[in-house]
């Protein structure tokens, strides 16, 4: 199946980064083309030419992410299988793995962090954002993705983790953060906790509702986000 541009103009701004990051709009057709085609060379080849200069992260966000999201939308409308959705993500996470660093072993003085999926297995998002955090030199522990709020609950209790990151892309995953935030806080309320994904977004006032204390539109928000937590907890 070949994508078509569908009447977009020839630069596009994804939304991304407030507006100030704009990517052809044909390379974004090709980019999904080649995702839902499956053809993992050429989606390597279009990111790896695009992608030379600027932060890998920018480029995450201004085409991959966007891409993906397309390719979702057209699952949404009939337009591609649940199957081309999977290898589309699957590729994606191989490509963002050789993009972004692992962790460096030397850390900044930081409180002790994680992040997790809470009852959710899109595992992308945090993938991103917990690279994001490594590359920003951060130590992350990672609790991994579909994690029960009973496992969380106890996670972060034994680790005592001072700032916790929460990722959802299920409402209905995004509704049960709230009974582990309450949990969380009960146990250690000195414990800051960024929620994000797409029902937090869809819906600008859940992340209140949910009990959190900020959340994040994209993964480039999350070193800033995370700075002014570990500012705030310091105090
Ligand atoms: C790819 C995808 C899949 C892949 C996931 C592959 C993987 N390994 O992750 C597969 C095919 C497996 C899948 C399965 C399903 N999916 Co799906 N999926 C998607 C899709 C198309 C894209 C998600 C994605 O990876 N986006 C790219 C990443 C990078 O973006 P992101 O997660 O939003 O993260 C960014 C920001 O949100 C932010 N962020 C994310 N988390 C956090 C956390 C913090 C702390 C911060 C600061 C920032 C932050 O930073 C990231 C980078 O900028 C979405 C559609 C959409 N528009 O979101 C549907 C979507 C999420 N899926 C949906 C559904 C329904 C399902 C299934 C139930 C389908 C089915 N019938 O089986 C299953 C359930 C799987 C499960 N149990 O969790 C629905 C959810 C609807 C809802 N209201 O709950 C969506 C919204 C599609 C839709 N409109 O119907 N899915």
């Amino acid at each position: 199946m070949t994508i078509q541009p569908a009447s977009t103009p020839d630069i596009l701004d994804t939304g991304h980064g407030n507006g100030k990051n704009r990517v052809p709009s044909a390379l974004l057709a090709d980019l999904e083309n080649a995702l839902v085609s499956v053809d993992r060379v050429m989606a390597v080849r279009i990111v790896r030419d695009s992608c030379v200069t600027g932060s890998p992260f920018m480029c995450l966000e201004t085409l991959i992410v966007p891409a993906l999201e397309e390719v979702g939308r057209r699952w949404e409308t009939g337009e591609v299988a649940l199957s081309q959705v999977y290898m589309s993500g699957r590729i994606c996470e191989e490509i963002v793995d050789t993009m972004l660093p692992a962790g460096d072993p030397r850390r900044v003085d930081q409180p002790k962090m994680a992040i997790v999926v809470l009852e959710d297995h899109h595992t992308l998002g945090k993938r991103i954002v917990l690279s994001v955090l490594r590359a920003g030199g951060y130590e992350v522990t990672d609790y991994g993705y579909g994690v029960s709020v009973d496992q969380l609950v106890d996670q972060v209790t034994r680790d005592n983790v001072i700032i916790l990151l929460i990722s959802t892309l299920m409402l209905p995953a995004a509704i049960r953060s709230k009974e582990a935030i309450t949990r969380i806080r009960k146990i250690l309320p000195g414990t800051k906790i960024i929620v994000g994904g797409a029902p937090f977004i869809f819906d600008p006032l859940l992340w209140k509702e949910v009990g959190a204390d900020a959340m994040g539109h994209a993964a480039s928000e999350t070193l800033e986000l995370v700075r002014r937590m570990a500012a705030e907890v310091q105090r």
